[in-house]
């Protein structure tokens, strides 16, 4: 694949929302979402209003704005709005707690915070504490006394034209929060040019995205996958994209496939599995979906065969799952339409290039096991005001993923596993230690250690393994009890499914964990003839 060029001049709004106007797209449906849609033309004026307003409030171009917001088209249009400003958008996770929003407002030094009137009760106390912030917009706020400024008012009152500011396409574009397995999460950094490099190589390159695409993304706008999905990929070819504020469950995403009709739908491994699971339509087939459905795609987490297989069987079209990470900002190692392999990650995207390395740095042969490298045309730059860390993966043109793989002789990779304690989620990232400080909390507590153990779909879940302390017994109550703890910590994917009580924890000679032993304990009890644990 030849190099994707761009002008010294660049900025990515102009290049995915203005192209469109110069070439006849203006009554194009940009974005549907359950309040109405937005044309081409009307998104590029909204995105104007946004950028204005920004800049109008004394946000400067290269300062940051966090964008705490639920899919509507409030999202793109600020996302894009700073980006022609010259501003950098943060968009983070809703679903997590008000002491992660204070530290992610208190690293970045965000001066604006763009978040839904629903999120607002868990920033709050986090905002009166972040030196840097100056201004609040509340997105889609009911009318009445609100305490922060609005959001509409402001767009309002700003003018529709904006020029863009003159970024290159090695400007820092948006900032995109990580969880690592220890400390708190990291921003991977991202350039004007990434967003358009993306779409190209994965979304044109191997989704074939069109014009006349619908696109509904059940994960979220503010997870790079779903950014990609729904904005970037979408408005780089013309298409439309479909925004859903609810939480993704079979019957959400049901209602919205029928209504909307999409011909490409990108989800998790674990939401495939819970809408082959239900029920409430007579079960899941192509006649109460959406007959348009030319192509599904899975990421976040490997997709479990039968997964694929039984999706197939039902729906007609095949899932290609695909990995992509935070820091490589999408997919680079894909299934392909007409090629897919059920159980494996597929082929490198064209355009990116993959290795495998044993632990003394030497490319591993077919059949053997490495850790996975790539070289990535949009790879963050670094992690904001992390050295180290960003020296440890950031390694010349080459980014290091953490993730084992094996690949065979006919070129398929198949995903192994992770090289830290790292759990996926529901495609959301867990740290095992975050689960474990939560459970010490608990007064019964006396020490907890968290794994990943498979579920009845053979997807990945918390596990607890607890010591308790003296004067406390193990029973159902206390282990409902546990989980409904971390689950008021901590945002609440993270809970333990199972709770075990043990009388202590395997550990080293120098008292560390050893987390491999617990992680081996369901095999030893599968080989031992015993019945297999299931939720
Ligand atoms: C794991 C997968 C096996 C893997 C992401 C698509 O998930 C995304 O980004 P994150 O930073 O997590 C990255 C890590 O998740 N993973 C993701 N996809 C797969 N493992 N098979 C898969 N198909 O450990 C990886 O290192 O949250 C996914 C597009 C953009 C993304 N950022």
């Amino acid at each position: 694949v030849p190099a994707i060029e761009f002008p010294r001049q660049y900025n990515a709004a102009v290049d995915l929302v203005d192209r469109h106007l110069a070439e006849g797209r203006r009554e194009r449906i940009a974005f549907r979402d359950e309040h109405g849609a937005l044309t081409y033309g009307e998104l590029a004026r909204e995105v104007n209003r946004a950028g204005n307003a920004l800049l109008a409030l004394g946000i400067e171009p290269e300062q940051r704005v966090m964008l705490l917001l639920q899919d509507t088209t409030d999202f793109p249009v600020v996302f894009l709005g700073a980006l022609k400003a010259g501003i950098v958008p943060i968009p983070v996770n809703t679903l997590l707690t008000p002491a992660d929003y204070e530290h992610m407002l208190i690293d970045s030094r965000a001066r604006g915070l763009v978040v839904s009137e629903s999120l607002l009760p868990k920033v709050e106390v986090a905002m009166a504490r972040a030196p840097r912030l100056r201004h609040v917009l509340v997105s889609r706020a009911p009318e009445g006394n609100l305490r922060h400024e609005r959001l509409d008012a402001h767009l309002a009152a700003a003018s529709d034209e904006l020029e863009a500011f003159p970024t290159t396409p090695d400007d820092v574009a948006f900032w995109l929060y990580s969880s690592g397995s220890t400390g708190a999460a990291k921003a991977a950094m991202h350039l004007h040019a990434h967003l358009m490099r993306t779409a190209k190589l994965y979304a044109q390159g191997v989704l074939g995205i069109r014009e006349d695409d619908v696109v509904f993304s059940a994960a979220k706008l503010f997870f790079a996958y779903g950014l990609g999905n729904a904005l970037t990929f979408p408005l780089s070819v013309g298409a439309t994209a479909i925004l859903m504020a609810e939480r993704p469950t079979p019957a959400s995403v049901l209602r919205t496939l029928r209504e909307h009709q999409p011909t490409i739908f990108c989800g998790v491994p674990t939401l495939f599995a819970a809408m082959l699971a239900d029920t409430t339509q007579g079960g899941i087939t192509r006649a109460v979906a959406s007959r348009a459905l030319r192509i599904c795609v899975s990421a976040g987490e490997a997709l479990p065969k039968h997964v694929g297989e039984a999706w197939r069987e039902r729906m007609g079209t095949d899932i290609l799952d695909g990995i992509g990470t935070t820091e490589l900002l999408h997919i680079f190692l894909s299934n392909r339409p007409g090629d897919v392999r059920y159980g494996t990650s597929g082929k490198p995207v064209p355009g990116y290039e993959i290795k495998l390395l044993d632990d003394d740095g030497r490319p591993v042969p077919a059949g053997e096991e490495g850790s996975l490298w790539v070289k990535a045309p949009s790879a963050a730059t670094a992690y904001w005001n992390q050295r180290d860390p960003s020296m440890a993966t950031f390694q010349g043109p080459w980014t290091r993923t953490g993730d084992r793989y094996v690949h065979d002789a006919e070129g398929y990779f198949t995903y192994l596993g992770r090289s830290d304690d790292m759990l996926k989620v529901g495609g959301i990232w867990v740290s095992p230690f975050e689960v474990e400080s939560a459970l010490a909390q608990h007064e019964a507590v006396l020490e907890a250690a968290v794994v990943g153990h498979t579920d009845g779909d053979r997807l990945v879940k918390p596990k607890a393994y607890v010591v308790l302390r003296e004067g406390h017994a193990a029973s159902e109550a206390l282990e409902n009890a546990l989980k409904d703890f971390v689950k008021s910590k901590l945002a609440p994917y993270k809970y333990p499914r199972w709770v075990e009580f043990l009388a202590d924890l395997p550990k080293t000679a120098t008292g560390k964990i050893q987390r491999f032993r617990l992680r081996a304990k369901r095999s030893t009890i599968v080989a031992g003839g015993h019945r297999l644990e299931v939720e």
